[in-house]
């Protein structure tokens, strides 16, 4: 039945931008690419959205198509501080809408580390929480055969932090970027958290190395393992791309709102600067974490040790299963 008055009263409602990057090229410098978030931050608040998400590494291209041996010469990719100076007109502009914003970025610490960082800032401007990437895929080496590079291990290491969920938005909201979407670990961590909103920003880049047939399945797979991560998670989950040719590389847009139930509320029809908005009803959440998805009666982990213990495939000599 159509309730009287929407958001009905007592619902715990977001309303959730998510705000797709079209590509960024290496010429692009840091204030025309904030002088694209803001207009959709715009756009977003005259549609009267919450929260604004954005891509992963949203500020520049994504550099980790290119080799360079020493790091020190990559030091203008990443950031030193968030807010930046470079980033500080979003954080205004955020703050005199009263709308707030996910936001990814390459993370320089100052002791030397290297991240990649997504930072969750609140309706007054306020830093909640910051996530560093886990799961970095791609290679570590110069790899000189492949017709572009995926060297993300090079220039990140992968955060030991863990998958955390916080307080905001009137939920509890987690973050992951990118390749952590594909890891069914990712959401179980935050769902034993009572996750109810998970927020993330991809680059997928389309020439898929090295099985090129994986390529035509690329938005079937983003759209798999997001929608069944919420499904199973009882929780909204809004991944936001960076897409379309940036520096001859095709990546995939397809940004997305999710709801519990796995079905997708929103999705972006381009590969460029678009913006698309959902209603989530947080209190939705319990449909499922309540039901079928209530962790606390149905689920086994005395029979999961497997799940901490071992990284790969363990086999004995006979092909068996080790114990
Ligand atoms: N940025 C990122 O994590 N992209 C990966 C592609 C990895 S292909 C080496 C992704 O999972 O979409």
């Amino acid at each position: 039945m159509t309730p009287a008055v929407y958001p009905p009263p007592g619902r715990r409602v977001v309303r959730v931008a998510a705000a797709q990057l079209g590509p960024v090229q290496r010429s692009d410098d840091r204030d025309s690419v904030v002088r694209r978030l803001c207009a959709m931050l715009e756009e977003s608040a005259m549609r009267r959205a919450h929260l604004v998400v954005f891509p992963e590494l949203a500020l520049t291209t994504f550099f980790p198509r290119w080799y360079v041996e020493d790091l020190r010469e990559a030091d203008h990719w990443y950031e030193t501080s968030m807010p930046s100076a470079a980033t500080q007109p979003l954080f205004d502009r955020a703050r005199e809408l009263g709308v707030g914003f996910c936001l990814g970025y390459a993370e320089l610490t100052a002791d030397g580390h290297r991240f990649n960082t997504q930072v969750l800032v609140d309706r007054t401007g306020n830093l909640v929480a910051k996530y560093r990437k886990v799961h970095i895929p791609g290679h570590a080496a110069h790899e000189p055969d492949r017709p572009f590079q995926h060297a993300e291990r090079h220039y990140f290491e992968p955060s030991n932090e863990g998958f955390g969920v916080w307080d905001a938005f009137g939920g509890r909201i987690g973050m992951m970027i990118c390749n952590d979407r594909r890891w069914p670990e990712t959401y179980r961590e935050m769902g034993l958290q009572g996750v109810e909103l998970v927020l993330c920003g991809y680059n997928t880049p389309l020439h898929y190395v090295p099985d090129p047939s994986q390529d035509r399945l690329a938005s079937f797979h983003n759209a798999l393992v997001m929608q069944s991560g919420a499904y199973q998670n009882g929780t909204f989950v809004v991944g936001v791309a960076k897409g379309g040719l940036e520096e001859g590389v095709d990546s995939l847009g397809d940004s997305m709102i999710i709801a519990p139930s796995g079905e997708i509320l929103a999705r972006a029809n381009t590969v460029a600067d678009e913006v698309v908005v959902a209603d989530c009803d947080l209190d939705w959440c319990s449909n499922y974490t309540g039901t079928l998805f209530n962790f606390d009666l149905y689920r086994r982990p005395e029979v999961y040790s497997r799940l901490t213990n071992q990284r790969g495939v363990h086999l004995d000599s006979s092909g068996k299963p080790l114990p």
